[in-house]
């Protein structure tokens, strides 16, 4: 079985790039920025990796990302998470950036964007391995923070497929974006939101109805809401499901507990996904092996969380031939 998930081709649609940065590049970063780290050594960061929900996550993964400065750093990290990919054979990945993460400690988000996109053209060209990017909204800010995030890309739409909405969902409901979500889709963006991970299955339904969006980032709340389940495998609609993540942040106490077997076999459109990779314990290969050891899933159901993934993939009508 691990030599069928190493080989298996594999499609990822959810990852925060920032959530990618291993204990060594972030020493590395440091001492190149000469930025202070609250740790001592490598041990004490994967030491320190000891979450109970997402917030106890969200405080140690925006602290990270401060040694993120420069054009390059962006690039590094990229180019870093790629050769992962390269690795887990993985052909495409969709990759999230927090931009507010950046640019509220006065990194310029055309520095972030720039080190991003070069790194995924690079990626493109020397590894063959195609991607998309989504810009994320932080939920915890308000929306005219994410407005003035959106007047931000407008030189740099080109290199954007879609918008997307993280962090805290606890009290920052779909409702609050409502706005700014109607402006991206203006814009010729697709949108997809951070729904049911912590937050109730009415988050789903709503971001569904008042943000439009193509795919549920997460979503196994779902299971609480037998209509929307229905809605979901009627509608096809893909929930990118992150099964090391989930056990990390408690939203299941052991990985034998997930729902998302049982969810793909009510016939809903289930992929699997790494989300912050670094700090979750793993990568797409991870995620998967995690998934056969806990659930014991078929061979052809593993093949088929990449079948969904093409299906639900934000790529062009050429690519998900070539991948099929
Ligand atoms: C995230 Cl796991 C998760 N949930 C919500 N927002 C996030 N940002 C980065 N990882
Ligand atoms: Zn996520």
């Amino acid at each position: 079985m691990q030599s069928f998930i190493q080989g298996l081709p594999k499609v990822e649609l959810h990852l925060h790039i920032e959530g990618s940065l291993e204990p060594e590049l972030m020493f590395e970063l440091a001492k190149r920025n000469q930025v202070d780290l609250p740790y001592q050594s490598i041990e004490e960061v994967s030491a320190a990796y000891q979450f109970h929900n997402l917030q106890s996550f969200l405080d140690i993964y925006y602290a990270g990302a401060a040694v993120l400065i420069h054009e390059q750093d962006f690039y590094d990290l990229t180019w870093a998470y790629l050769l992962c990919c390269q690795r887990d054979c993985v052909m495409h990945t969709e990759i999230f950036f927090d931009p507010q993460t950046h640019t509220e400690r006065g990194i310029a988000f055309d520095t972030v964007i720039t080190g991003i996109t070069r790194a995924l053209a690079d990626g493109q060209q020397k590894l063959g391995i195609s991607s998309e990017l989504i810009m994320c909204f932080l939920r915890h800010l308000d929306q005219a923070s994410a407005f003035e995030t959106l007047s931000q890309a407008q030189p740099h739409l080109d290199s954007l497929v879609a918008v997307g909405l993280d962090s805290s969902e606890l009290g920052h409901p779909p409702q609050k974006f409502i706005e700014v979500f109607a402006k991206a889709r203006e814009q010729g963006l697709l949108t997809v939101a951070h729904a049911g991970e912590e937050g109730p299955a009415q988050n789903i339904s709503d971001s569904l109805d008042l943000l439009k969006i193509s795919r549920v980032d997460h979503g196994v709340r779902c299971i609480d809401d037998p209509k929307l389940v229905e809605r979901l495998a009627k509608e096809q609609i893909a929930l990118t499901v992150c099964p090391l993540s989930n056990t990390k942040l408690k939203v299941f106490e052991q990985m034998e507990q997930h729902n998302l077997l049982e969810l793909l076999r009510q016939g809903l459109c289930i992929t699997l996904n790494s989300d912050d990779p670094a700090y979750f314990g793993g990568y797409m290969t991870d995620n998967f092996e995690a998934v056969a050891s806990a659930l014991s899933p078929t061979q052809q159901e593993l093949a088929q969380f990449t079948r969904h993934a093409i299906d639900a993939s934000f790529c062009s009508a050429e690519r998900k031939a070539q991948m099929r």
